[in-house]
């Protein structure tokens, strides 16, 4: 279905047009003019994550208030209810972190506001009321999930607890352990930049489909978050980290050109993707991946793994474009993120996808509010046997 239009999705816009700015657009927006109108954490500093839910929410670009008001509001509906741990715990702890987090999401659904409504014959007009209490619910409660999930795995299960003083960004990299101010900045950034994609991509397609059952949020959420989890998807960006560590484990990080590009050929020749690189949409580097690299290049400048992104930035594109098949050769959001993640100590690679799922929740429930509001009709695409497409082909063929 590459690049079929069968779907309405107000919340970002991509555009691959050379002519233009090429990337994302959050409600018309570009990432650069996200960071110079949203309201930040400091002066000149990243937009916060509430400034973009806001926009995406309502197309407006909120004032310093509003934006306090929604960190506000968040944190007086972030209490997660005792059994969701339970469910956790009932896992090994060497399930995926991304199983984990469905795992989570899935005992969330008991709060569901939407499914109680319903149950009790709630009028469709009032569909969305429901659905924007339980977004914003679920919202609210996912990193303490996610951050529970990562002490749990990795840190022998001690807790951070919320930090009421910080905002959303700021508390989620807190509660994972994470003080720098940095680091904080850095999750700001993070969160906002993977907020939303336009329609299409497989996590918000899946909230957007599974919404258009009227399962609820956090079912839809959940299966949304199912998708991600696949390596062509979300999970690239641990794929990425643990590449990258596979190149400096065999040829070093002080690399030449000719020796990196040997490595790329050597992973195309055993039959798998570069990961970080390519787009199903996008048909130039993407703008994510340039505003991480400006981040990397203010603060980690020297980083040796941040040297090698840069390394593979020249030496990928040229040798997929010689390949003749690949539609765009360039980086994508997940070729930068995990170097900025490792620097600042989150070198757990396997939990980056969690992470991305967390800050995804801010678009496609955003979305699923309008959805419902709209009150747009179930999705349901008609599909087709070989023998008809034989069929159809033969009888153009004699036409
Ligand atoms: N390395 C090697 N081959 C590639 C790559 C790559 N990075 N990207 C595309 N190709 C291949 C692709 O597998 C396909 O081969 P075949 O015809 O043998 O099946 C061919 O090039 C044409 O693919 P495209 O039309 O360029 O890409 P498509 O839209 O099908 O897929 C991705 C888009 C993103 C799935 C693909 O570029 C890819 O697998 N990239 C690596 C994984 C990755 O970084 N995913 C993260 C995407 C962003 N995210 O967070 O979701
Ligand atoms: C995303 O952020 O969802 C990815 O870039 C994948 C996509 O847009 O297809």
């Amino acid at each position: 279905m590459r690049g079929i239009k069968g779907m309405v999705w107000e919340t970002s816009l991509l555009d691959p047009d050379e002519a233009r700015p090429p990337g994302i657009r959050f409600r018309g927006l570009s990432i650069p003019e996200c960071q110079a109108k949203l309201p930040a954490a400091k002066k000149g500093g990243e937009p916060l994550p509430e400034g973009f839910l806001w926009l995406l929410a309502t197309g407006e670009v909120p004032t310093k208030e509003q934006v306090d008001a929604v960190t506000a509001d968040l944190q007086s509906r972030s209490k997660v209810p005792g059994h969701v741990f339970d469910v956790i715990n009932a896992l090994p702890k060497t399930a995926h972190p991304m199983t984990q987090l469905t795992a989570g999401i899935m005992a969330l659904q008991t709060q569901s506001e939407f499914a109680k409504a319903y149950e009790t014959g709630l009028n469709k007009t009032k569909y969305w009321e429901p659905t924007y209490e339980d977004a914003m619910n679920l919202i609210s409660r996912l990193p303490e999930v996610a951050a529970y999930i990562y002490r749990r795995i990795y840190k022998g299960g001690e807790l951070h607890g919320a930090d009421p003083n910080l905002d959303y960004a700021a508390n989620f990299a807190h509660m994972l352990g994470f003080q720098d101010d940095i680091m904080h900045e850095l999750m700001r950034l993070y969160i906002s930049i993977h907020s939303d994609h336009e329609g299409g991509n497989v996590s918000a397609h899946t909230v957007h489909l599974v919404g258009s059952a009227l399962s609820d949020p956090y079912l839809s959420f959940a299966a949304g978050i199912n998708g991600l989890a696949g390596p062509l998807h979300g999970l690239a960006n641990q794929e990425v980290l643990r590449w990258i560590q596979e190149v400096v484990a065999e040829i070093g990080s002080d690399v030449t050109p000719e020796q990196l590009a040997d490595y790329v050929h050597k992973t195309l020749k055993s039959g798998k993707v570069v990961p970080g690189f390519g787009h199903a949409v996008l048909r130039k580097t993407d703008p994510r991946y340039i505003c991480q690299r400006e981040f990397a290049l203010k603060h980690l400048p020297n980083d040796p793994m941040f040297k090698m992104v840069s390394k593979l930035y020249e030496v990928v594109p040229p040798i997929l474009l010689a390949g003749g098949k690949v539609k765009n050769p360039y980086p994508n959001v997940d070729a930068h993120s995990g170097v900025l993640l490792q620097y600042f100590g989150l070198t757990e690679q396997n939990y980056y996808t969690v992470l991305f799922g967390v800050a995804r929740s801010l678009g496609v429930l955003s979305q699923l509010i309008w959805d419902r509001a709209l009150g747009l009709p179930i999705e349901r695409p008609k599909s087709m046997t070989f023998e008809y497409i034989e069929n159809y082909c033969k009888s153009k063929a004699t036409a």
